[in-house]
């Protein structure tokens, strides 16, 4: 599985590039994940994610992501490579989650001070929440969240694996993502290209992948989801 934004979508977690709504729609998510934007502006970025941190502890799975971790009582292996830093896929019982994007729940000094990441948990500190994000307790540099944002180096061990696994893959559902942002974007193609995988799109729009898949799946995950489950079950 590739995952992206669209899986939670029917959660309430908004896309990410619809995630700019209300307050927010005067901004571009794009210039707004990027650790430039950070150091510019960091109560900004700080408090966006803050808005968002809070909306996703309010969310439940839906039924794409519980369809999504029923698979793996059908297949001999399902691994999801996912760009959602929302843990829905863990929620639901996925058991193998390969996180490119990191965690939203998570928090890592700016600096990186005792080591890359240096894991902060912000319930430990006081501070003054609406003049922005905490300083880091060893060394004073800003806390942000733990997500991957433009120009930033993915982790290296799931980025390893991710690519591993799309190789060797013999089929890949691609499931709510515009698969625009690299090197996420390259899965289906290594899949492709390395074990010459069947690519099954799950998306109610058309998008980046769509040209490339052998089967597109037009419509919302939560729905077309627990129907390839159906089908599945339903075989002789
Ligand atoms: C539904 C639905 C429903 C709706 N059911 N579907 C090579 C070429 C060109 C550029 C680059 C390149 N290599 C690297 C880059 C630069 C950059 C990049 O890719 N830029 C592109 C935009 C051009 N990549 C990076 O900077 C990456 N770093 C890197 O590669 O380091 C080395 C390097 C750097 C620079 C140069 C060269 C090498 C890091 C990328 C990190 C991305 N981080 C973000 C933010 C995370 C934190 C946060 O959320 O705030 O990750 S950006 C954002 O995009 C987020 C998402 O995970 C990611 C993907 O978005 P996704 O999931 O596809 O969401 P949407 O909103 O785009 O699409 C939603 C889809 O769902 C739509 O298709 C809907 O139709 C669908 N949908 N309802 C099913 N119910």
């Amino acid at each position: 599985m590739l995952t992206g934004a669209g899986v939670s979508a029917e959660s309430g977690v908004p896309t990410f590039r619809d995630a700019l709504t209300g307050l927010w729609a005067q901004f571009d998510p794009q210039q707004l994940a990027t650790p430039a934007a950070f150091e510019t502006n960091p109560k900004l970025v700080w408090d966006w994610y803050e808005y968002r941190r809070s909306l996703v502890s309010k969310v439940k799975p839906n039924a794409g992501h519980y369809a999504i971790a029923a698979l793996e009582d059908m297949l001999p292996h399902v691994a999801v490579v996912t760009q959602n830093i929302d843990g829905l896929h863990q929620a639901a019982g996925s058991s193998d989650v390969i996180t490119l994007h990191g965690d939203i729940t998570r928090h890592k000094c700016f600096a990186n001070c005792q080591g890359d990441p240096t894991m902060i948990d912000i319930t430990t500190l006081e501070w003054d929440q609406e003049a922005g994000p905490p300083p880091c307790p060893h060394c004073g540099a800003y806390v942000r969240p733990d997500v991957v944002w433009f120009t930033e180096r993915l982790p290296v061990d799931a980025l390893d694996r991710a690519n591993a696994l799309s190789g060797k893959a013999d089929v890949m559902l691609i499931v709510g993502t515009s698969g625009v942002v690299q090197p996420a974007a390259q899965m289906p193609y290594r899949a492709k290209r390395f074990n010459g995988a069947y690519l099954i799109d799950v998306n109610p729009e058309q998008n980046a992948h769509t040209a490339i898949v052998d089967l597109h799946l037009d419509g919302p995950s939560g729905e077309v989801l627990p129907q390839v489950i159906k089908a599945m079950r339903d075989l002789p």
